[in-house]
């Protein structure tokens, strides 16, 4: 059985302005991911200069930290077997073009700088930005009485 895991999705501005927050947050949950946190917020510079760190000095940083503070969002936590690449997955590759066709992004979405979502890509990562954007009370642990039909 799969590794039981958290991770970190942010319905990024794009999204939000489209109409789409309900759709991008749809997949997920019928993929069989469980929501653990849930909430609409702004992300400030200095939240998303810790978000994108990582980014830091690339040409397309500044670009970033602006679309990102654009426009409230909604960030989550979703729970569930393998929840990391299952939510990469979900979304497709970083550049939409190049995305799976049947993705979220491969379907809804046209250029690299208007990506639609985030999903954290590694355990590590998922823990730094579940921390970035959550106080741990914030987080519910609970079960449903579907999970054991999806093998969580
Ligand atoms: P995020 O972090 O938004 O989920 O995207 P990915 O995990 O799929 O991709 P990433 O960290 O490599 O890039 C972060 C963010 O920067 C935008 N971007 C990226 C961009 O505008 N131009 C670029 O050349 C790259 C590589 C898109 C996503």
């Amino acid at each position: 059985m799969a590794e039981p895991e958290r991770t970190l999705i942010i319905v990024k501005p794009d999204a939000m302005q489209r109409g789409l927050a309900g759709e991008i947050l749809t997949e997920f949950e019928r993929r069989g991911l469980r929501i653990s946190a849930l909430k609409l917020t702004q992300v400030d510079r200095s939240l998303a200069e810790r978000h994108y760190g990582i980014h830091k000095g690339k040409p397309f940083f500044e670009g970033l930290v602006s679309f990102i503070t654009s426009s409230p969002v909604i960030v989550g936590v979703f729970e569930g077997p393998d929840a990391i690449a299952a939510v990469r997955q979900t979304m497709g590759a970083t550049n939409p073009t190049a995305a799976d066709p049947g993705s979220i992004r491969g379907r809804y979405a046209l250029d690299i700088g208007h990506n639609l979502v985030h999903g954290s890509d590694s355990s590590e990562t998922a823990a730094f930005e579940i921390g970035l954007f959550f106080q741990p009370e914030e987080i519910r642990s609970y079960r449903r009485d579907i999970d054991p039909w999806i093998g969580a």
